[in-house]
């Protein structure tokens, strides 16, 4: 069994109560971690910790030191690539192809690009005239925003965490990081990495534990946090923007999601019920992108439903290596009790289940996981729970549509707004239904397809502001304007 400490000023260390936390395997529910759990004597030392970087080497260093820098962290992500990949496997249980092949390369690649940005970004000039004819030149200067506190999921845990991580060092700040409690490990071995390329110490730090009065509150509560990048549910973001209100810090917020995908008759067939599958059932339906509410036109309903039952019908559970496995847990018991009591909620509210609704039958040494089948229903209004709720699970409801402007409605007629998937072979209607849908991230013909330069976040309720390319400067700089009379 391992144990997972604190990584404070370049430092593992466990808690000064010596307190800890379990994490258990949500294979098998086995425990395969103590976690040092974190309070307000390790918020204060790791923002202190950070504060002191942020005046000294990390500040002074240049910018092409500092981006030849992030590089090495992703070259060295990437040397370790097995490490993180048996880390993240370990917390999450997820098949290997899926962390392997997309979310801890993202990793390195989240270092990278802005590291890149940084380097190639350039700032506004305005001349003007004054009255006394002699003119003045304003420009601007992008300064680092001060110590971050990068509060993030379990869901995909190192791409997620390292979104904001990258970007934050990139533009010179330092970080107090709080990895969700259920995934805390590849944050832990990102201190390796930070620590075997020369990253000062105190740039970057991690906090174990819990959110609610604990490690997470305490950082969104710190005086000496001067802005909070969050990513989870949105009922926590409305708590931290209360806690973070107190100090007027800005907050960057990617929130929940109950996302719409809309399959026009006219689409690729195969290709839309292979990305619908994939957009509903990837990671075990947790992934905030995901779709839990399928719109498919009249003509092609029955024969799409039945596709995508097959589909579910032919995923193969097993622990992440386990040959042909391509289906994994959910992330622990309490996520499973919440997803289950959805499954019972749609029977009840009047579902046809398609197929699922219920846990797999499995072999005996993986029974006391956190198991769920892949589920779809059909039959509910759009007022039942399960169609408007985010259940962040592997289920979706499917309803027929007639015309673009009913399945707009119907798409739109959520509090959230983080993005949707369209399949069409009409160009015109692509481009009307991306103009009309209330998201952020919209994908036609495909889903998760990132480009890391674009603006990404969420409209509605399902966040604030946009992260990506130059937008996340928006964010992690302060940008002062500094005027010159001639
Ligand atoms: P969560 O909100 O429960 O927890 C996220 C993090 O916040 C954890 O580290 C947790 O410990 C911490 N936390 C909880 N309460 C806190 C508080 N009061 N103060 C400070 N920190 C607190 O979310 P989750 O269950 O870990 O993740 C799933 C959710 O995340 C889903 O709603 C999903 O849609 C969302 N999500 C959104 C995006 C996006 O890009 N929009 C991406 C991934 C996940
Ligand atoms: O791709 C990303 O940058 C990103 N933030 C993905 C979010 C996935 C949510 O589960």
């Amino acid at each position: 069994m391992q144990t997972i400490q604190h990584f404070i000023n370049g430092e593992y260390t466990p808690s000064a109560s010596g307190q800890t936390f379990e994490k258990r395997s949500p294979l098998d529910n086995r425990l395969i971690a103590r976690v040092a759990e974190g309070g307000q004597a390790e918020v204060d030392a790791a923002v202190a910790a950070a504060r002191a970087a942020l005046r000294g080497d990390w500040s002074r260093m240049s910018t092409e030191k500092r981006v030849a820098m992030l590089h090495a962290v992703a070259d060295e992500i990437t040397r370790r690539f097995d490490d993180f990949v048996a880390a993240e496997e370990a917390d999450t249980g997820q098949p290997h192809h899926v962390i392997a092949h997309a979310f801890v390369p993202r990793g390195a690649a989240n270092f990278k690009i802005f590291a890149d940005v940084i380097k190639n970004v350039a700032t506004e000039a305005f001349q003007m005239d004054t009255p006394d004819g002699r003119g003045a030149l304003n420009y601007a200067i992008r300064k680092p925003k001060g110590v971050i506190g990068v509060i993030s999921p379990w869901n995909a845990p190192f791409l997620l965490m390292t979104w904001k991580v990258g970007p934050a060092l990139a533009c010179g700040n330092t970080v107090v990081v709080k990895p969700s409690e259920e995934t805390p490990a590849t944050a832990a071995l990102l201190g390796e990495v930070m620590n075997a390329v020369g990253v000062p110490k105190g740039v970057y730090n991690v906090v174990h534990g819990f959110g609610p009065a604990a490690a997470g509150e305490f950082i969104t509560r710190h005086d000496g946090v001067d802005a909070i990048t969050f990513t989870g549910e949105t009922r926590t973001g409305a708590a931290i923007m209360k806690a973070a209100a107190d100090g007027i810090r800005d907050v960057s917020f990617e929130l929940g999601g109950k996302n719409a995908g809309i399959v026009f008759a006219d689409c690729d067939f195969d290709a839309a019920v292979d990305g619908i599958f994939r957009s509903a059932f990837l990671n075990t339906g947790q992934v905030c992108l995901g779709t839990e509410r399928v719109y498919v036109e009249r003509p092609l309903f029955d024969r799409f439903v039945q596709a995508l039952k097959l589909r579910c019908e032919s995923v193969k559970y097993g622990r992440p290596k386990d040959a042909g496995a391509n289906y994994g847990p959910l992330i622990s018991q309490e996520h499973k009790r919440k997803v289950l009591s959805y499954y019972e909620r749609a029977v009840a509210e009047g579902a046809t289940v398609v197929t699922g609704g219920g846990v797999p039958p499995l072999p005996a040494e993986l029974a006391e996981g956190a198991w769920v089948q892949p589920t779809m229903w059909t039959g509910l209004p759009e007022t039942a729970t399960v169609v408007r709720e985010e259940i962040f699970g592997p289920c979706c409801h499917l309803r027929p549509f007639d015309s673009e402007e009913e399945v707009l409605a119907l798409a739109n007629d959520n509090r959230y707004g983080l993005s949707t998937t369209i399949w069409t072979r009409d160009l015109g209607r692509a481009h009307r239904m991306a103009d009309g849908v209330e998201v952020g991230i919209t994908w036609i013909n495909s889903w998760f397809l990132r480009d890391l330069r674009t603006p990404f976040g969420g409209s509605k309720q399902s966040g604030i502001g946009r992260e990506g390319g130059v937008h996340s400067l928006e964010f992690y700089t302060d940008l002062r304007n500094v005027c010159i009379k001639y």
